[in-house]
């Protein structure tokens, strides 16, 4: 037996079978080149980044304190005149269920998940993002015009996922920091 293995080592059909694998390499070795193009293209020049950071939080505790407790859930006018809005999905709802920002105003939305994944899409924007729990999803956007805008879970989430959505409302920026003077965090829940 360990005599006629050098001999099939170097049959025809070993030698073919080399050179189809050395073929299947240089094409699995092109195909990662174009998705590295790509990648960079869209890192480089249409500047779409993953995540810079990785902010993990307990889904199971979200409503028992820190940042994400109701109280503390809507918009809040920072130091700065930027604009944080937080919120929580669970299912099968958004909490607030109607979030109010200004207009021509950096605002970072600060997302958390109490349970399973949900998606935090704005319609009419191209803010679209992953509530996976465990973390926290945050996005920056501005918005010139103001409006309203529909936001259905875009992740499917269970037997109640086509009734969870919320409303994002934007309003002219003196109008909304007329009503920030009197309430430290705003909705538009009625
Ligand atoms: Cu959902």
């Amino acid at each position: 037996m360990s005599e006629e293995t050098p001999a099939l080592h170097d049959s025809p059909g070993a030698r073919l079978a080399a050179r189809v694998e050395r073929r299947w390499v240089t094409v699995v070795i092109l195909v990662i080149a174009v998705f590295v193009v790509v990648a960079a293209f869209a890192g480089i020049h249409q500047a779409t980044m993953p995540q810079t950071r990785v902010e993990t939080i307990n889904p199971t505790r979200l409503h028992l304190g820190g940042e994400f407790v109701e109280t503390n859930l809507g918009s809040a006018v920072e130091p700065n005149g930027a604009v944080t809005v937080r919120a929580v999905g669970q299912q099968y709802s958004f909490t607030p269920q109607c979030m109010v920002v200004p207009t021509d105003s950096l605002i970072t939305f600060r997302v958390a998940s109490a349970d399973v994944i949900h998606g935090f899409l704005i319609e009419g924007t191209n803010i679209n993002t992953m509530l996976v729990p465990g973390y926290v999803s945050s996005i920056e956007a501005r918005f010139d015009k103001p409006g309203d805008h529909l936001m259905p879970c875009q992740e499917f989430c269970g037997v109640g996922h086509e009734g969870m959505w919320a409303k994002l409302r934007v309003i002219d920026r003196v109008e909304y920091l007329k009503m920030a003077e009197t309430k430290p965090r705003l909705t538009c829940v009625e």
